[in-house]
């Protein structure tokens, strides 16, 4: 992934303090527009600033390390993929957790994997050949599922704010009350105001988020396609081959049976079945 080792190893001995606001994910499920929102509701409704990085606003715990983190000023915001065992944890911290259904993310991860060339030399590689590593669990923060799974069963715990990227995308309004009344009244105040909503909701689309993704920060110079890419619920259907569609949907059952994830995405499983379903196991 290209972080300083030294900082992901510090990251990871972070000691949560009260009142730490932690926006969790596994990669590529909506962290940027979370943290863009998150940050629009700190700071009344304005946008970042142009030559300003997000990820330095509301940084990545394992990309900074420990110390950059603890001198944020209080409260801190901040972004982490660490799987759930591994995240800080602290009880008067708050946890929002953005799921994405794998068939899209694994495309997104691709993407990402292609298009950071200095960091994972895969500029060649096809999405053949990351799909077998993203459902071998072999990518950055290991599996899908084990991310997805522990943080599922906490997502009725108080300190937690458990949303999907298909219910952002759905009804962005909703997504960022949801945010602002679990984040604390000092937030959800601010969205009385007609025009921090309004500013909050056009500043965070995916439209205007393309167009400045350039602008915000340009700290991300072995980046070689755009970031904010497509922001589609299923775009995976331009790329999965029948057999992949079919193994992913198993591997999906297989942690839905214990679990019951599959109520995450109503419809999604069977779907996949209905358009792929013929597809025969040699
Ligand atoms: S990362 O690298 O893990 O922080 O990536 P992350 O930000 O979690 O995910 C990137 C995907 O989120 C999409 N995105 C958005 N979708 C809708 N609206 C907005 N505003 C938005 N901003 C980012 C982004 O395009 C990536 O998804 P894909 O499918 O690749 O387009």
């Amino acid at each position: 992934m290209g972080f300083p080792a030294d900082c992901f190893e510090s990251g990871l001995g972070y000691q949560a303090q009260a009142g730490d606001n932690f926006i969790v994910t596994y990669p590529k499920c909506g962290t940027t527009w979370t943290q863009h929102i998150v940050w629009m509701l700190q700071q009344n409704g304005q946008p970042l600033p142009v030559g300003k990085d997000i990820n330095r606003e509301i940084p990545h715990l394992e990309q900074v390390g420990s110390e950059f983190v603890a001198a944020l000023p209080a409260p801190r915001f901040i972004k982490t993929h660490l799987p759930h065992a591994l995240t800080p944890y602290h009880p008067e911290a708050k946890y929002i957790y953005i799921a994405r259904n794998p068939f899209d993310c694994v495309v997104s991860f691709y993407y990402h994997t292609q298009g950071f060339v200095k960091h994972y030399d895969f500029a060649e590689g096809t999405f053949a050949d990351f799909f077998e590593c993203f459902i071998n669990g072999e990518v950055d923060f290991g599996d899908y599922f084990e991310h997805l799974v522990p943080w599922y069963a906490c997502k009725d715990n108080a300190n937690v704010l458990f949303l999907t990227y298909e219910d952002m995308v759905e009804n962005t309004q909703r997504a960022v009350i949801e945010m602002a009344k679990f984040l604390g009244t000092q937030y959800s105040k601010q969205l009385k105001k007609l025009d921090v909503l309004n500013n909050i909701l056009h500043h965070t689309s995916f439209a205007q988020m393309s167009q400045k993704q350039s602008r915000w920060s340009s700290k991300r110079p072995n980046y070689a396609a755009p970031f904010i890419r497509k922001g589609k619920v299923g775009d995976w259907q331009n790329h999965f081959s029948q057999e992949q569609a079919m193994r992913l949907v198993d591997k999906f059952r297989v942690y839905s049976a214990q679990t019951n994830i599959e109520k995450l995405w109503p419809g999604l499983l069977d779907d996949v079945e209905k358009k792929y379903g013929e597809f025969c196991w040699q």
